[in-house]
């Protein structure tokens, strides 16, 4: 699984930055969305639905190996109806960023992912 972030544009001043809120293991292993286009000062609001899954940082050449920013795990057992959340505000305006989860058990949840992260890309 996998998700992607681009920044389209710098904050106004005098406009309110926005929340972009991101599944993830909604259904199955998969963020959703799995891109968001940010201006910076935007935050990005990660909700884990279920099971136990992590968004990390990692780059578009290696797409399941950490680099950077990581929520850690973070575990939702079966049917709760509240949910952990891990944000960031977007900073930084070398985008797109890149975010996996690397849970490996019992599966490799990043080589699990539905859609190559390459569909995902900033044009
Ligand atoms: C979540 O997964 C990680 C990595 O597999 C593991 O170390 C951790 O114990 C798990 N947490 C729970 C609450 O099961
Ligand atoms: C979760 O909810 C479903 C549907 O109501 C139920 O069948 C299942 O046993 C529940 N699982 C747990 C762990 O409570
Ligand atoms: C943005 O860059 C700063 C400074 O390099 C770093 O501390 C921060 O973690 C970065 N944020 C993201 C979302 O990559
Ligand atoms: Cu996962």
């Amino acid at each position: 699984m996998r998700f992607s972030l681009a920044v389209a544009s710098a904050l106004v001043a005098g406009v309110y930055a926005a929340d972009h809120v991101v599944t993830v293991g909604e259904s199955g292993l998969a963020f959703n969305p799995t891109s968001v286009t940010a201006a910076q000062g935007d935050n990005v609001v990660f909700q884990f639905r279920n099971k136990n899954h992590s968004v990390t940082q990692s780059t578009f050449a290696s797409p399941c190996v950490a680099s950077g920013i990581d929520s850690g795990f973070q575990m939702t057992p079966p049917n709760s109806t509240t949910f952990a959340t891990w944000s960031f505000t977007v900073d930084n305006a070398s985008t797109p960023l890149w975010f996996f989860c690397r849970q490996t058990v019992p599966a490799n949840h990043c080589n699990a992912g539905m859609a190559s992260h390459k569909t995902h890309m900033q044009r």
